[in-house]
């Protein structure tokens, strides 16, 4: 089927093979060259879709590199791939399940049959029930059990259930319901509860709990710990929590069993991965904070960039673009991390979504049909919103031995136009680009009369590659539009490398383990340990220390 037309083969591509020999001639090229030889570079190597501005001008690329990568990709079947997951395909092999986050976000009047099922349907079905609930919280109508409207939210999920709505709340915080509180609780860390919950007032506050299994350790811990903060400030009657629970899952069994009533509970579907649905119903925290039109704003974004990616030609395609660059970089130049740098506060969680977005999507090391693969796949990803992070690590991007790819986010508007701060904050976005890509020579740094011995250190070699991502403003589409370009860069470079982007079973060895570890860790008599010496040290040390032996 069309998931294997890929192969395993990425190294006997015709295009891989012109694409070596092309880089060992780029590889030398720097940035000053090629912007200096082509006068139009910076007007030419940019597209736009779905209210994005790309300017990818400032990689080591040129056109017949970008040419080249467009083939790669059609020699790899991405395109093919894309259409399967439009069309609700099982791409997903290793869980057999088709990955259709894109309907999440499908306007109303379309329809998409999936094994016999118009999945579009449903979905709006789940967003009118959540629009109308969020609508009575909101309102002040949905009350608590001693007849106080909620103030406070608390969602409690983990992954795919919490980096999503904690960063969509944050992002546009500015359009969030002021009045009310939001507080995102995730480790299992008991302090995470403790604190997001010591100043809230338990009969004016609702839980939202956020699991698509409802079986996570954490989310399961918190959400009891949950119950009994409840029950505590409620009088300690069981049926008191009823208007204080509610949750989002797949699973109705596991959430009648916890007891919260399954008319307060809003579904998904097993085709939507976890770190693909804070447009789900898993984004109910994020619409109870911003309102259902908001929301229905955002859900529009995300679709503009569907369709972008849908329909536009690679050499314009944004997450195609960018999906190609970051395999140039990760397999050719050998770069070994992506830096994410927002250059807005909202932003501030951004980073940590992209974080399980792109490394859990393609940190894999097998291809579609399970060989191991002979090159690299996903990079790192991290950063941090600037201007801060300049004052931090940039150093190491602009004079250190690595290569550090990044991306700028900038906003032609700021949401809070105070004083000359957002011109003096886009100064920054543009110089560090500048910076990055053209440096600082030998002769201009002692033209600056700086003493000869101190001259190396100063100069700047320059050549680091950068994309700028300009927007007109951060509002609920552009976030959408934004999520979804990265969704489609993840799944561009997933299709590349052949690997399933859509499973996470790395994840699980150290969730099997900790199960096991845990009742090692409550026992009373001490236990017979058969782990390496080491884990079986480490337990005895902290049964000791616990018990003050
Ligand atoms: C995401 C992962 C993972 C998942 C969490 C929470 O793609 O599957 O991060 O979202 O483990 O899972 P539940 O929603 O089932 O609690």
């Amino acid at each position: 089927m069309s998931t294997d037309a890929a192969g395993d083969s990425l190294r006997e591509t015709p295009a891989w093979g012109r694409l070596q020999a092309h880089f060992a001639e780029v590889r030398k090229r720097t940035l000053r060259e090629l912007f200096d030889g082509d006068p139009e570079r910076g007007e030419r190597l940019v597209a736009d879709g779905a209210g994005l501005f790309l300017d990818f001008s400032k990689n080591r690329i040129t056109d017949e590199t970008m040419m080249l990568l467009g083939e790669l990709a059609r020699e790899r079947g991405v395109e093919e791939r894309r259409e399967a997951m439009f069309r609700g395909e099982h791409i997903n092999v290793s869980e057999d399940r088709a990955v259709l986050h894109v309907a999440l976000r499908m306007p109303r009047e379309r329809s998409l049959i999936v094994d016999g099922v118009d999945v579009v349907r449903e979905v709006h079905e789940t967003l009118d029930r959540m629009s109308a609930f969020a609508e009575r919280v909101r309102d002040g109508e949905w009350r608590g059990h001693t007849g106080k409207a909620i103030r406070n939210v608390v969602n409690i999920g983990i992954g795919g259930s919490d980096l999503g709505p904690v960063m969509a709340y944050e992002a546009l915080r500015h359009y969030s319901r002021r009045e009310m509180a939001f507080r995102f609780v995730s480790n299992i860390d008991g302090t995470d509860f403790v604190e997001a919950t010591r100043d809230l007032d338990p009969e004016e506050t609702l839980f939202v709990i956020s699991s698509k299994t409802f079986t996570t350790l954490e989310t399961m811990t918190n959400a009891r710990s949950a119950r009994e903060w409840s029950l505590a400030g409620l009088g300690g009657e069981a049926k008191a929590v009823a208007k204080h629970f509610v949750a989002v899952s797949t699973n109705a069994e596991g959430v009648a069993e916890f007891g919260i009533d399954t008319d307060n509970m809003f579904g998904f579907w097993d085709w939507v991965g976890g770190r693909y649905s804070m447009d789900s119903a898993i984004g109910l925290s994020t619409m109870l904070a911003i309102g259902p039109a908001q929301f229905e704003q955002m859900l529009a974004g995300f679709h503009a960039m569907d369709e972008h990616f849908r329909e536009t030609p690679s050499g314009g395609n944004l997450p195609m673009i960018m999906g190609l660059l970051s395999v140039w970089y990760a397999d050719f130049f050998g770069a070994e991390t992506c830096g994410i740098f927002p250059y807005d506060q909202y932003l501030h969680r951004f980073p940590a979504y992209l974080q399980q977005l792109t490394m859990e999507s393609n940190g894999k090391h097998v291809t579609l049909s399970g060989e191991h693969v002979d090159y690299d796949t996903g990079q790192i990803y991290w950063g941090e919103p600037g201007t801060n992070g300049q004052h931090s690590f940039y150093q190491l991007i602009h004079q250190g031995t690595r290569l550090i790819p990044a991306d700028f986010i900038g906003f032609a508007h700021s949401l809070n136009e105070l004083g000359d701060h957002h011109d003096k904050l886009m100064s920054n976005v543009f110089a560090q680009g500048e910076a990055l890509a053209f440096g600082k020579t030998p002769e201009q740094v002692r033209e600056e009369g700086t003493p000869e011995a101190v001259v190396p250190h100063r100069v700047m070699e320059g050549n680091r590659p950068s994309n700028t991502i300009l927007a007109e403003r951060l509002d609920p589409q552009t976030l959408g539009s934004l999520v979804a370009l990265y969704e489609h860069s993840v799944f561009t470079q997933g299709a590349v490398w052949g690997i399933d982007s859509f499973d996470q079973w790395g994840v699980e060895l150290g969730k099997e383990l900790a199960k096991a570890i845990i009742p090692e860790l409550e026992a009373g008599e001490e236990p017979k340990l058969h782990h390496d010496s080491s884990t079986n040290a480490l337990i005895r040390r902290y049964r000791n220390v616990r018990r003050g032996v």
